[in-house]
């Protein structure tokens, strides 16, 4: 069972969630916002920005072999991004089903990708596909100091404590 005072286990994982240019576009910021809100994950960091090219050739250093690398680099700096963090028991496998998958004509009903987009090339959302991953995605956006530790007043109602 699970500790009565250290709480859950895993609870204060993370992950990185980005509304993608496109999303940003398309004004689906608030509705990809509110589908994690409703979850019951904690937002800990929240910014926009026009992500540099430095910054995605990091972001997405293993896909520098890919033919789409240059025409997704093009993408992805076409307008503005607005990057999460958010917490929660099991967020980053969690995450990755409510994203729904990589090719949106794939991806299921009722997933963001699933509802918001038809093509691969532009699917309005990233998230963190492992836990390793998701802390090297967090240092590259955010710095520690953007990031907000706080106790959220629904914490002890949505996990066993
Ligand atoms: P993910 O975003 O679901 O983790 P990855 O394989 O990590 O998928 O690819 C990163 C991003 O690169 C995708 O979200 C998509 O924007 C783009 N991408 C991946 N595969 C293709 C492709 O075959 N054509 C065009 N763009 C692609
Ligand atoms: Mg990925």
């Amino acid at each position: 069972g699970y500790s009565s005072t250290s709480g859950i286990p895993g609870v204060r994982e993370r992950t990185l969630i980005a509304v993608k240019p496109d999303g940003v576009h398309r004004r689906l910021v608030g509705q990809i916002l509110q589908r994690f809100e409703r979850k019951g994950f904690k937002l800990v960091g929240l910014k926009m920005l026009q992500a540099p090219e430095e910054l995605l050739s990091l972001h997405y250093q293993d896909l520098r072999k890919k033919p789409f690398y240059p025409s997704l680099l093009h993408y992805m700096t076409s307008g503005p991004m607005v990057v999460m963090v958010w917490e929660g028991h099991n967020v980053v496998r969690t995450s990755r089903i409510m994203v729904g998958d990589t090719n949106p004509a794939e991806a299921r009903a009722g997933s963001i990708r699933g509802d918001f987009s038809i093509h691969i090339s532009r699917n309005v959302v990233h998230a963190s596909d492992s836990v390793e991953g998701a802390q090297r995605e967090i240092q590259l956006w955010f710095h520690g100091k953007e990031l907000i530790d706080w106790n959220c007043s629904d914490h002890n109602s949505t996990y066993q404590v």
